[in-house]
């Protein structure tokens, strides 16, 4: 099996301090959840950033601070910004980070029911991120929060918009999506294209036996505050780290090594001659 790539999604867009106090915010704080991760087996930081009062922005230059903020700290750690963003934000306001000098970002290839509102991703979304994309170099991971967003996904292959081998994040969970149970993660997995390759990021309840599942089929694993606020049951997580340690912990047990930043990018296909 490939080693083990470890992603921290370090503060998402949705959580707040008062979900947990934990919660990294300003570009220093993320800077510092960014390194802590990384030490503790992250390869790499998937990004959303926020704003004075701690709302969800897709600010470029507040991408940019933190950026370079998370790069002083741990130069090689690969940072895969967020073209999500939140809920209701227009396609022009969540393209801004993919103009910045980054090697990864995401992309959602459908919309999706997200909690009380809707994840907005028409095909003339897609397409424009999509090809911002492709014209800046930044390797897309596909964001599936629905089986039919992978055939969306191989429509933008057969398009030439986005290139093989394909990297998938199966977000499972997410109110409004689909259930993170592992016959559906089985689903998931057999429906992705030969070659592809794959990572989990189960929300709430969900991350620990999904990432445990990931580990043991081939997969690699997505935690952190942006999936799950807590360790277990009642108990808060104190870090992103606290995330990731545990996940190194069990890749040990089930006999998996964990990929540096180098070895990940081998893994993904982002080094380029
Ligand atoms: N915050 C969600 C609405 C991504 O980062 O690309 C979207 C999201 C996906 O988090
Ligand atoms: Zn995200």
């Amino acid at each position: 099996m490939q080693k083990l790539i470890i992603t921290a999604a370090i503060c998402g867009a949705e959580g707040t301090k008062q979900d947990n106090p934990n919660l990294p915010i300003t570009p220093l704080e993320l800077a510092r959840e960014a390194k802590l991760a990384y030490e503790a087996g992250a390869s790499i930081i998937h990004l959303h950033v926020r704003d004075e009062k701690g709302e969800p922005t897709q600010c470029g230059k507040t991408f940019d601070k933190t950026i370079k903020l998370i790069r002083e700290k741990c130069p090689d750690v690969i940072i895969q910004p967020s073209t999500g963003g939140a809920v209701g934000m227009t396609k022009e306001e969540r393209k801004q980070p993919l103009d910045l000098d980054v090697e990864m970002a995401t992309l959602t290839t459908g919309t999706v029911n997200f909690g009380d509102g809707v994840f907005y991703n028409s095909p003339e979304y897609i397409e424009y991120f999509a090809s911002i994309m492709q014209d800046n170099n930044i390797k897309p991971e596909i964001e599936v929060f629905e089986v039919g967003m992978i055939n969306n996904a191989l429509n933008l292959l057969k398009r030439g918009l986005i290139e093989a081998p394909l990297h998938f994040d199966f977000v499972m969970g997410v109110p409004g999506g689909i259930p993170g149970t592992i016959k559906n993660l089985t689903l998931l997995v057999e429906t992705v294209p030969e070659g592809s390759t794959w990572t989990v990021a189960g929300i709430g309840r969900s991350e620990l036996p999904l990432a445990a599942a990931a580990i043991i089929m081939g997969g690699h694993v997505r935690v952190g505050f942006e999936d799950n606020l807590y360790y277990r049951y009642k108990q808060l997580a104190k870090s992103n780290a606290e995330l990731v340690s545990r996940v190194v912990r069990l890749a040990k047990e089930l006999e998996r090594e964990i990929a540096s930043p180098h070895e990940a990018r081998e893994i993904l296909g982002l080094i380029k001659e």
